[in-house]
């Protein structure tokens, strides 16, 4: 016999995704339960995303839970491009009125999560074989195993939050799905360090050996990240190693300050861009990295995932408040739309910004004049900047 479980909406996932939908739900008195494979511990030391939004940020606010965001996050008004030795300042805030903030996914993570569990919401940590039934009809489930004990959760709606690796995707049916994606020939190797960071904007490089990003998470905490090739494994990477490839990559005048010390994360990440299609099928909707992968050079994986769930939490709404299924109806097709703009921008600045081809080949004197027309246009830098604070939803 398994347990029976009734909400509104059943959410998979407790990364960014569904953790913010969940909290955006329960300010408006819906009602949801989130069923997360892992360990809360697991969950909240995750390290990932640090570059918000404005409308990430803005939507943050709606959850209510931006009160330690607005102390600790760092507003940045523009972004550097290193290339050839020179630093090219993107003046964001110039160019287009707005501004990103500095804030960590690992932080975002803890904050939506005590926010829920002090609102009394439900996060199942250590659900187990979570699957998906009957989305076609009004009362779709999950069934999951929790403590060795079956559980069976009867919904109004499911909302598949649950990452590229996770089971959402693959219950839509096969018939209507497309997958679109690149996979890029490198990889980026980061490193988390409690050192200062080297300059008070983010410095992305272009370098004959390869790109490298300059971020950070604090005044007191950096993150760095080099391109590194695919087959390359962490312990050819000691610490010194990475800060040397830092200096050399990162050196542009003027230069930028690196201070070295212990690295306290690192890790190796492929590159991809991916999309499938459709994102939604009968009362089955997904958000975030269970539809879409990009890459992380345009900062956009976990703001998309915000923008999927403003649509999806409008949506919801519009149904239990004013029992208007429009919304719901064309979820997907209106948040594909601006996924499509975020894949275009973190490929081309991909792209632009890698060591991709041989120096003396055609390919890598386009780069080369890309750049060069980047640092000498307004309206090149505005197209950037445009992007990268996060076209509006
Ligand atoms: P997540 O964060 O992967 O969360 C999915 C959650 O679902 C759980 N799960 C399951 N739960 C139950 N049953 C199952 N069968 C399950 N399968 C999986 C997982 O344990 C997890 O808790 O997806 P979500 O919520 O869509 O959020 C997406 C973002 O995490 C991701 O796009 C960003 O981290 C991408 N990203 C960046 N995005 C930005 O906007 N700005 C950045 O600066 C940025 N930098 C990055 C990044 C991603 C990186 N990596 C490691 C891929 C830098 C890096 C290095
Ligand atoms: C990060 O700080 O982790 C970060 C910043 C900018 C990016 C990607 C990652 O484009």
């Amino acid at each position: 016999m398994s347990k029976r479980q009734r909400t509104q909406v059943g959410i998979i996932g407790a990364g960014p995704a569904g953790l913010l939908l969940a909290r955006l739900l329960q300010v408006q008195g819906i009602e949801s339960v989130v069923l997360e494979a892992r360990t809360r511990d697991y969950v909240e030391a995750r390290i990932r995303a640090g570059v918000l939004e404005q409308g990430t940020v803005a939507l943050l606010e709606e959850a209510g839970v931006t009160e330690r965001l607005r102390r600790e996050g760092l507003v940045h008004d523009g972004a550097e491009i290193a290339v050839g030795g020179r630093r090219v300042r993107i003046d964001f805030r110039a160019l287009t009125g707005k501004t990103v903030t500095v804030y960590g996914q690992t932080e975002i993570t803890r904050d939506l999560i005590a926010a829920r569990l002090a609102g009394d919401g439900a996060i199942i940590w250590q659900a187990a074989d979570v699957a998906i039934h009957d989305i076609e009809t009004a009362r779709p489930r999950l069934t999951y195993k929790h403590a060795g004990t079956a559980h069976e959760l009867v919904c109004d709606f499911i909302a598949g939050c649950d990452g590229f690796h996770g089971v959402s995707r693959s219950a839509l049916p096969d018939s209507s799905r497309q997958t679109f994606e690149r996979v890029y020939p490198f990889g980026w190797l980061g490193i988390l360090a409690d050192v200062a960071p080297c300059s008070d904007e983010l410095i992305y490089a272009h370098h004959d050996r390869g790109f490298a990003l300059a971020s950070m998470r604090s005044p007191t905490r950096s993150r760095y990240y080099v391109q590194c090739g695919l087959d390359e494994k962490l312990e050819e990477w000691p610490d010194e190693r990475i800060w040397r490839e830092l200096e050399i990559r990162l050196d542009c005048d003027p230069p930028p300050n690196i201070t070295t010390g212990p690295s306290i994360e690192k890790s190796i990440a492929p590159l991809r861009s991916f999309v499938s299609t459709p994102m939604q099928h009968g009362r089955l909707f997904l958000a975030g990295d269970a539809a879409h992968i990009v890459p992380p050079t345009g900062a956009k994986g976990l703001n998309l995932a915000a923008s999927d769930v403003h649509y999806l939490s409008r949506a919801l709404l519009a149904h239990y408040k004013k029992q208007d299924d429009g919304l719901l109806g064309a979820y997907g097709e209106t948040a594909l739309a601006r996924v499509w703009k975020a894949e275009r921008f973190s490929w081309w600045m991909t792209t632009l910004l890698h060591k991709l081809h041989d120096k003396t080949s055609f390919e890598a004197q386009m780069q080369r004049a890309e750049l060069d027309y980047l640092a000498s246009s307004r309206a090149a830098q505005t197209v950037l900047a445009e992007n990268y604070v996060g076209l509006p939803f």
